[in-house]
């Protein structure tokens, strides 16, 4: 072969190739794929032996994973399938048209659907399982984005109204309307799962799937079949969550997953990998990390046309043609085409003489093709012990013609002009008269029509229809005796932190006989750092294969123990994962019928800015639960500095409307909060979650002060009161406010002030949120209510009768304090912990903040002769004895 001509050779390898390819087809009809398989690993294992280095290689050829020979039929009637996919189009897009009519920039998305409605269509009419299902009612995780073809859906369905449709965009209007994406807080019976910002989905989809087999394996949810469905796009796998746990999935044999990836090559502004191949690309990236892969690229009309490739010709032509290339040939006509796609090779050219232009144009790619995506779906159902992901080629405007069809501007397009609506309508042959067009009305048929019977009828064979988001589990009233009693005679002398008392907490409810089970605590990698190992050996960390190990440290009473039914979701290093799985759980009480209570504990600092985006979505999911941040306090974690040291998450916490977040300091204010927090979202199911930071740092655990309890829920109230010193007036008082570890130094500070002769009530404050948030919800009513007697903000009525300055003090940033400020009836000393961290100790820390005792009791001083209640001298003197440095630099910015 060496000293032929290039011609020679070419023609040469070309005979060869074909009798390899004779042979193996031989092989194919003669034997199964089993000896295929054996014989390819022969040829590769000889080929190996002889030197030759095959590259490593994680994707397979560009077609379709399964055979043509392997597929079945789509059972049911496709011509009827196909007139109602028809009108669910024409609804969703007439849908986003007319709310651009009429609202200009209102937005909708038209594109995305159009380009998965086969996608959906034949998941709603043969797989979704309705929650008639009970335990095998699937959980479907929507593409934001494909909202409006959802809409159009259950319009048909008659699920919702022309009005409905009419005000999608438009959510306040007197009869209500549509939100934008998926969103539980919104629509709470319909939508289950918040998809919209892009990457979410995916993973909170693997570890709902992950959680539903915990539920399983723990008895708490029967065996079943059901599946939890993400659709995704394929632009959208650029976010790092929508990737970055997909071999947990692999991992823990998730066949209950099913991604499907919508992949139109495109996403908001262009191609998605313009020169390269997106579908290759995930294929590698899902083989690698252990999926079942299928491709459903090309459509039943390239069946025949790769039969008859008996040299791998177009094989090679599909694998060489980057997704640029692709956009292309959606918006040329079909004499391009020929040129640009099948001119590549003469021989190529030559198998599709037989094809016209047109023919040549419409050739479908897979993802449009009812039997593909069939036959992908049934596989995936069917498939046991790993996760599947469907990459599936869709066209991005499918039937937008003109006005939108893999064009670059696709995405963005929400207008359509008489002509567009015309085409797209004879496109699909919606019954739409040519003088009604323009107005793009909504078109369903009568109730009696076939195409809604059908409709209605295999959904109701599917078990009802979807989305629907129901509240399955019971309300539960547990009496919890014995829990929290303990906490509120305090520690009497010994010292404790406050995670220390919530992980006795913790283990005191894990044994509850009526909720013990329920509870489900949630750590990523910092079971230690908490103390909470002890929990490992007494309830188990799950595992869903148990422990096929010894553990290093068997021998001890608190071995890593896991099990099967093992409590504990011990997440590895991964907050994303941890609150995936905490939404999983908080929300079982809708999704699984399960009341679980879940405790993720974490590093505060890496909570709500690193995960926030989940915490919102939590609180769109309506979720409940217990988010508790450890270690946190700018000055409370010693040592640990700048990226660590949390003085900010109850501000981040603040913006999440259905979060209660408190800051407590001692242990009977911890139990008082989490008894009323399981009173009021699992009894009186009160839509709301809970932030509670916990310290580590170690203290006495007072007794609980008599009345305190309402006040701690409320968030504030007088932990110590001190009688006006006889010696000065009576203006030179003061109002302490602390919370968190700050408390101790406010309690410190009030005795550092009785030697100056200013006496002061201590106050707690455990949730300047809450405070805040009374008192707009009074002024508000105020607002609204001008000729009725005023509500009073309850820190106002707190403080009315309290006389002196009020200095408050927290652990975070100054807005904390300063957001009580203009309900106090008077000035506000605020001090907290605004600016960067640093490694030091507490008592360097909370000098360097300005928030030990020292500072407490100068800023009190300072304020009280600004205001006239004390002289010159003493705080001159106060301010010499207590080393207050004057020129220090400031920390907000050091
Ligand atoms: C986190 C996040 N970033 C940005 C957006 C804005 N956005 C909405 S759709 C879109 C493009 C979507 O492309 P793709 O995932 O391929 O979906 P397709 O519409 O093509 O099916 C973008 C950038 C978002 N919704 N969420
Ligand atoms: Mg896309």
């Amino acid at each position: 072969m060496k000293n032929l001509s290039p011609a020679d050779a070419a023609a040469l390898e070309a005979v060869e190739t074909r009798e390899w390819l004779e042979s193996l087809d031989y092989v194919l009809t003669q034997s199964d794929k089993g000896r295929t398989m054996r014989l390819l690993d022969a040829l590769r294992a000889r080929a190996r032996q002889s030197g030759v280095r095959e590259p490593f290689t994680s994707t397979t050829p560009y077609i379709n994973t399964i055979a043509p020979s392997d597929e079945v039929p789509v059972p049911g009637d496709r011509e009827i399938e196909r007139r109602i996919k028809s009108l669910v189009r024409w609804n969703a897009l007439a849908m986003v048209v007319r709310a651009n009519r009429e609202s200009d920039g209102i937005g909708g998305h038209i594109s995305t659907y159009a380009s998965s409605a086969t996608l959906y269509e034949i998941a709603f009419n043969h797989f979704f399982r309705g929650k008639d299902a009970g335990a095998d009612a699937d959980l479907i995780y929507f593409q934001g984005h494909a909202s409006p073809g959802i809409y159009a859906r259950a319009f048909l369905e008659g699920r919702l109204s022309e009005t409905d449709l009419r005000n999608f965009r438009h959510e306040l209007r007197k009869e209500g309307g549509l939100a934008s994406y998926p969103h539980p807080w919104l629509m709470p019976d319909f939508w289950e799962f918040p998809t919209v910002s892009m990457g979410l989905g995916p993973l909170m989809a693997i570890y709902q799937a992950r959680y539903a087999k915990y539920l399983e394996n723990r008895g708490l949810k029967p065996a079943s079949d059901q599946k939890i469905w993400a659709f995704l796009g394929d632009g959208e796998t650029d976010e790092p969550e929508a990737l970055g746990s997909i071999s947990l999935a692999a991992r823990e044999k998730l066949d209950n997953l099913i991604f499907v990836i919508n992949c139109n090559l495109q996403r908001l502004d262009g191609p998605v990998r313009g020169n390269g191949q997106i579908i290759q690309e995930l294929e590698a990236v899902f083989r690698g990390a252990g999926w079942n892969v299928i491709k459903v690229v090309w459509g039943s009309d390239w069946d025949d046309l790769l039969e008859r490739d008996t040299e791998g010709l177009l094989v090679r032509r599909m694998h060489e043609t980057v997704d640029g290339e692709y956009q292309r040939y959606v918006v040329e006509d079909g004499a391009y085409l020929r040129k640009h796609f099948w001119g590549a090779d003469p021989r190529l050219l030559q198998m599709v003489s037989h094809l016209s232009d047109t023919q040549l144009k419409h050739l479908r790619v897979g993802g449009h093709d009812p039997i593909k995506v069939y036959n992908a779906y049934r596989a995936a159902v069917t498939t046991k012990g790993l996760p599947t992901v469907i990459l599936a080629r869709t066209i991005k405007g499918y039937g937008l013609g003109e006005a939108g069809e893999g064009k670059n501007i696709t995405h963005q397009q929400k207008k359509m002009n008489e002509a567009d609506l015309r085409s797209f309508r004879d496109r699909f042959n919606v019954p739409i008269p040519d003088d009604r067009i323009a107005d793009a009305p909504f078109y369903r048929p009568d109730d009696k029509s076939a195409e809604i019977a059908y409709m209605k009828e295999r959904r109701l064979a599917l078990g009802g229809f979807v989305p629907k988001r129901v509240v399955a589990a019971p309300e539960i009233r547990p009496a919890m005796t014995g829990v929290f009693e303990e906490f509120a005679e305090g520690t009497k002398g010994r010292k404790a932190s406050t995670t220390m008392v919530f992980v006795k907490m913790l283990a005191k409810l894990l044994r509850d006989k009526e909720i013990g089970d329920l509870v489900v605590p949630i750590v990523p990698d910092e079971a230690r750092t908490f103390g909470m190992e002890s929990l490992f050996r007494a309830v188990g960390i799950y595992s869903s294969i148990g422990q096929v190990y010894e553990p290093v440290d068997m021998d001890t009473l608190l071995y890593y123990k896991e099990a099967k039914d093992g409590q504990i979701l011990e997440e590895g290093i991964t907050e994303a994962g941890s609150i995936s799985s905490f939404i999983a759980a908080g929300t079982a009480y809708a999704s699984q019928g399960v009341n679980t209570i879940p405790f993720f504990i974490f590093y505060s600092m890496f909570g709500f800015q690193r995960v926030g985006d989940f915490i919102w979505a939590a609180a769109d999911a309506r979720c409940r639960g217990f988010l508790l941040g450890g270690t946190s306090g700018r000055t409370t974690l010693a040592g640990e500095g700048l990226q660590h040291q949390d003085g900010n998450s109850h501000t981040l916490a603040l913006s999440v409307p259905t979060c209660r977040a408190y800051d407590p300091a001692y242990a009977y204010e911890l139990a008082t909060i989490v008894e009323d927090g399981i009173k009021r979202m699992y009894g009186d199911r009160e839509q709301c979650f809970y932030y509670i930071t916990v310290m580590n740092e170690q203290y006495d655990m007072p007794a609980m002060p008599e009345g305190a309890r309402e006040g701690i829920i409320k968030g504030l109230y007088r932990f110590s009161v001190s009688e006006p010193n006889p010696s000065t007036s009576l203006r030179a008082r003061a109002q302490l406010i602390g919370s968190g570890a700050i408390l101790n130094e406010v309690i410190k500070a009030q005795g550092l002030l009785a030697k100056y002769g200013v006496s002061a009530d201590v106050w707690s404050a455990t949730s300047y949120n809450e405070l805040y948030r009374d008192a707009h919800r009074a002024e508000r009513w105020n607002l609204l209510h001008p000729t009725e007697p005023k509500r009073v903000p309850y820190v106002t009525e707190c403080l009315a009768g309290t006389n002196g300055i009020v200095v408050a003090a927290s652990d975070y940033l100054k807005s904390q304090p300063d957001m009580i400020s203009r309900w106090v009836g008077r000035p506000v000393v605020t001090l907290g912990t605004d600016g960067f961290g640093r490694s030091e100790d507490r008592a360097a820390l909370r000098d360097f903040f300005e928030v030990d005792a020292r500072h407490i009791a100068a800023a009190t001083l300072s304020a009280l002769h600004r205001q006239g209640d004390i002289d010159a001298a003493t705080v001159t003197k106060a301010f010499k004895d207590l080393h207050i440095n004057p020129e220090k630099a400031d920390p907000a910015l050091a």
